[in-house]
């Protein structure tokens, strides 16, 4: 029988790759994201070219009432998760402490903090019943070192690699594994949101060294998943080469 992964953040970057990858080695999959034409496109696509079964959920993780509203009412069929990825995120500015908008703090908690915790709350029942599971966090570097200007964002993927520590001491006695996955540098969607559309801001963040690509993030993401059930990789760092940690990246002039 074919696996289930749930996996946040799809319409874009690390989800989307994810959710292409588990999809070509035949699991179903459970996507999810706000915008929902994307989602919708994304299925018709990895149901014909894989002929897996995939279900595209359009809502906002920040949202508690939606979470669990959607996430109560699935149908018996997909239940069975076998594998969660708590990947839908953002970083909302990059602004000194004094001078950073309220409102983006509040964006960056409720969508990387709370909305994890809700997704987590939600799907977690099924795996305790089914004895079985495993959540993978996507933390980042940023969750390790704190940098310049990157206070309350830090501070969302500080509470992650928390949050994610504690689910596995928490989930022991139910036998879910639990996996932070805390990656530097790479080139999706994630700068053009944190620099709110500004193209040029965001090309500059990966000038002059090659970043990650959200495909190297898919292909850790399924290897961790694919271990033995006697294994688990519970804190995994993964930079490009030419990244050392959040602080030093050595770029070509
Ligand atoms: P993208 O911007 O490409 O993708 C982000 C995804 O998150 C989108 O699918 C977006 O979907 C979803 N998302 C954002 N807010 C919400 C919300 N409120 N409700 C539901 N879904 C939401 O960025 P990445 O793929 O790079 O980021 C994925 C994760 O990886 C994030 O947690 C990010 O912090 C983390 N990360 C990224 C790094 C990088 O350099 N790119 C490095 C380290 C970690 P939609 O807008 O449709 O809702
Ligand atoms: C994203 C990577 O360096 O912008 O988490 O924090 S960084």
């Amino acid at each position: 029988m074919n696996k289930t992964i749930f996996v946040t953040g799809a319409t874009s970057g690390f989800g989307k790759a994810i959710a292409e990858k588990f999809a070509a080695e035949k699991w179903n999959c459970i996507i999810t994201g706000r915008r929902k034409e994307r989602l919708n496109e994304l299925a018709q696509q990895l149901i014909s070219a894989y002929k897996i079964n995939v279900l595209p959920l359009a809502f906002d993780v920040s949202k508690k009432e939606e979470v669990f509203v959607v996430i109560n009412n699935l149908k018996d069929e997909w239940c069975n998760i076998d594998v969660l990825v708590n990947n839908a995120g953002l970083a909302a500015g990059r602004d000194l402490f004094d001078k950073a908008s309220i409102e983006d703090w509040d964006t960056m908690i409720d969508t990387n903090v709370k909305g994890l915790l809700y997704v987590s709350k939600a799907v977690i029942p099924f795996m305790i019943k089914n004895k079985k599971g495993h959540i993978i966090n996507i933390g980042s570097t940023a969750a390790k070192e704190v940098y310049k200007e990157g206070n309350v964002y830090c501070a969302t993927k500080h509470a992650v690699n928390a949050i994610s520590e504690a689910q596995r001491i928490d989930l022991l006695q139910h036998k879910i594994k639990v996996t932070a996955i805390h990656p530097g540098a790479a080139e999706t969607e994630f700068s053009l949101v944190r620099f709110k559309g500004d193209e040029e801001k965001a090309k500059a963040m990966y000038e002059g060294f090659e970043p990650l690509h959200a495909a190297d993030i898919a292909n850790t993401v399924f290897y961790c998943a694919n271990l033995p059930t006697h294994v688990c990789i519970n804190d995994l760092v993964i930079t490009c080469t030419a990244q050392a940690n959040s602080f030093y990246t050595y770029k070509k002039e």
